[in-house]
């Protein structure tokens, strides 16, 4: 019952135009889309409303923090995402070979325009590219890992608002400098959900205890070893949130708060849950209703 009881679930329609309208005008002077957003929860970490303002682009999706990821349920999900209109990869920020994949995909993406270019004179016309993903989703990282030590400004250009500079990142390819921030779809109780329980957004924008069961509803249908393995073999076994909650505290030392206060064990559990220190996971998987 997440719907009745979460507090600041409101997203104004305003802002969600607003946001979008920026985007839009940012993917106007762009050769390419870079849309990035989480592995481990490719459909909540979109905003559906991206196709609207981005219409006739090419894009590459990167389903970033693969190494966060459930390796197996990922592969899947780039099957069903790589289309003729989108190259779909997965990546882990940290890894070199994964960088290096970023740049040929855009590489590939860009054979078109390079064609084009050539046909009317124009040689060596960098690639320029809008990196956009909700927050968190690994945006900064991304530009930064791509322009290193060479992060140089090459553009000023005169837009409708307010003037668009570029980051060059080789001699192939420039990044529009302030990355397009999409407004996480939170209107969705199971989307928002997912959001808080991977730290895409704040965690206290919903309740701790909605939170909280969740976590062990998909631990103990899903990977019921993380929590044997991490909080120790009395957990062998236990399913509901009472019997969870309460072999944690005790294992802790979080008694006697009261046999039914488990506060620290939740937030205990989330934390941990969110950070990646109980394994690998995916909340999501591709399906034909997704
Ligand atoms: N585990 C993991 N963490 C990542 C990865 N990419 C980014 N992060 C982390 O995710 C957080 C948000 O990244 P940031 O680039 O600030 O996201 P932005 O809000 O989209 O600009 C930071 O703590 C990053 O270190 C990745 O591939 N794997
Ligand atoms: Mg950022």
């Amino acid at each position: 019952m997440v719907n009745n009881r979460a507090k600041n679930l409101h997203w104004f329609p305003g802002h969600m135009a607003k946001a979008l309208r920026e985007v839009e005008a940012k993917c106007q002077s762009v050769d390419i889309i870079v849309e990035i957003c989480d592995a481990r929860i490719p459909y909540s970490s979109r905003n559906p409303f991206l196709s609207q303002v981005a219409q006739n682009k090419k894009r590459l999706l990167i389903l970033n923090k693969a190494d966060m990821a459930d390796a197996s349920v990922t592969k899947a999900w780039l099957k069903y995402l790589n289309t003729s209109e989108q190259m779909a990869i997965a990546t882990s920020l940290s890894s070199a070979r994964d960088l290096k994949v970023i740049r040929h995909s855009i590489d590939l993406l860009s054979l078109d325009k390079r064609e084009r270019d050539q046909k009317r004179g124009m040689k060596n016309r960098p690639v320029r590219a809008l990196v956009i993903g909700i927050p968190n989703s690994g945006k900064s990282t991304l530009i930064n890992r791509l322009a290193g030590r060479k992060k140089v400004l090459v553009a000023n250009r005169p837009g409708a608002t307010r003037s668009q500079q570029y980051i060059k990142v080789d001699q192939y390819i420039e990044l529009i400098d302030t990355p397009g921030i999409l407004p996480p779809n939170y209107d969705d109780s199971q989307v928002a959900l997912n959001l808080a329980l991977l730290k895409a957004i704040p965690m206290d924008i919903l309740p701790l205890n909605d939170l909280c069961e969740y976590a062990i509803k998909i631990l103990v249908t899903q990977y019921p070893d993380y929590l044997t393995s991490r909080y120790g073999e009395t957990l062998n076994g236990l399913t509901s949130y009472n019997d969870v909650l309460l072999a944690i505290s005790k294992i802790r030392g979080y008694l006697p708060l009261g046999a039914d206060n488990f506060e620290r064990a939740e937030k205990l559990l989330v934390v941990e849950f969110q950070n990646g220190i109980l394994g690998t996971v995916s909340l999501e998987r591709p399906s034909n209703d997704k």
